[in-house]
């Protein structure tokens, strides 16, 4: 009896058995796929927004942290310093944003447009870094400089980074 059983081959309970194996294997294939593509394009996001943020960190790094001219006395742009071009110090960026983005040469980058920087410059307490105070305050002058970078893709912001910078200029 048993012999027979193989000699008749594949018992139609079994043909199903299999169908139903195949069938799980190709929907978890899928499955897999679809999730590694999603995984993917928010790599592609990530690395974009880093590169966008390091342009802004390239482009200000460069720059003096007070005005060249003007020294402590204005924080933000100084006055007729009405466009990017004539930003020439770090605090001038203060409270910018540049959709589309820019690069470290401040061209604006077109095939970037979906995402967003957003500067922020802040003058904080010598003692702890955390603790923001009065912009240039002349009563009480600090020399060090927080900037905070945020990418934003489309509203959501992707990342964000900052860092501090020191002037040794008389207020
Ligand atoms: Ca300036
Ligand atoms: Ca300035």
């Amino acid at each position: 009896m048993q012999g027979r059983r193989y000699e008749g081959g594949f018992s139609f309970i079994e043909v199903l058995i299999a169908i139903v194996l195949v069938g799980i294997a190709i929907a978890s294939l899928i499955a897999a796929n679809s999730s590694f593509t999603k995984t993917n394009a928010a790599g592609t996001e990530l690395s974009t927004a880093e590169f966008l943020l390091e342009q802004i960190k390239e482009l200000t790094v460069v720059l003096p942290v007070v005005d060249p001219n003007t020294g402590m006395s204005t924080f933000g742009p100084e006055a007729g310093e009405t466009t990017l071009a004539d930003y020439d110090d770090l605090d001038d960026f203060d409270g910018a944003v540049f959709s589309p983005p820019i690069n470290n040469y401040k061209a604006t980058l077109n095939d970037f447009a979906a995402y967003t920087q957003q500067i922020t410059v802040e003058n904080v307490s010598a003692t702890n870094f955390e603790q923001v105070v009065a912009d240039h305050d002349s009563a009480n002058p600090q020399y060090f400089f927080r900037v905070t970078v945020k990418v934003f893709y489309g509203s959501k912001q992707v990342v964000s980074a900052d860092w501090v910078r020191a002037s040794y200029e008389e207020p």
